[in-house]
């Protein structure tokens, strides 16, 4: 799992832009990313994941779409990112087959040790910190918590919520294997030099 999972959430980027903001995203070097929208029709779904997809492809970055598998299917994304209330993992699973990636949001220790046990790819683990970009996010679980399901499960640790350029650190040491970061990325101009600051790469 790469250790910086940037999320484009179309709550935070204007249409017309979604799509320079995945470049300066994958400028900065970004090895992952995820698309997630409750705005769009599903057809400008579809188009931006297609584009999203091509971009993606060209950089050789990992792409992933939140909540639906049939963009993801569509899209030929490398996989779906899934929350507990969307499609049974197991379904999912019989959609896409055996080689794209799923993902599992979870929000406590039991969830993420039930999810030990479903044909997930990694799972993240959230919010760690207070958030205000998930409406609907539950209080703060925090780096001890984090640290108990990083000790208790055995898939790849996706942390997520308030996670920024300046606690990512603490968040990665108390034993996430990757950060996910939505407003600290999307909220200022100089994505990609944030980017290039997280993900260590150098820009020319
Ligand atoms: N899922 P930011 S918290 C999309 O707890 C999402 O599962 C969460 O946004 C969870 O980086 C969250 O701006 C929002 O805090 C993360």
């Amino acid at each position: 799992m790469p250790p910086i999972y940037p999320i484009i959430d179309d709550s935070m980027v204007p249409f017309g832009r979604l799509c320079e903001t995945a470049e300066a995203i994958i400028g900065g070097g970004a090895e992952i990313l995820q698309f997630r929208s409750k705005n769009l029709t599903p057809a400008d779904l579809l188009a931006v994941s297609m584009e999203l997809r091509r971009m993606t492809e060209d950089s050789k970055v990992l792409f992933i779409v939140n909540d639906r598998v049939d963009i993801a299917l569509l899209s030929s994304a490398d996989g779906v990112h899934l929350g507990q209330e969307d499609l049974p993992v197991a379904e999912a699973r019989r959609l896409l087959g055996d080689e794209r990636i799923i993902g599992l949001s979870t929000h406590s220790v039991k969830e993420a040790m039930e999810a030990g046990g479903l044909p997930v790819d990694y799972i993240s683990f959230g919010p760690v910190y207070r958030t205000a970009t998930k409406t609907d996010a539950r209080s703060p679980r925090g780096l001890r918590e984090l640290t108990t399901v990083r000790g208790q499960v055995g898939l790849p640790v996706v942390a997520i919520g308030g996670i920024r350029e300046n606690n990512c650190r603490l968040v990665l040491e108390a034993g996430a294997d990757s950060v996910a970061m939505i407003s600290d990325i999307l909220s200022e101009a100089g994505i990609r030099e944030k980017l290039a600051r997280l993900t260590g790469r150098s820009l020319s």
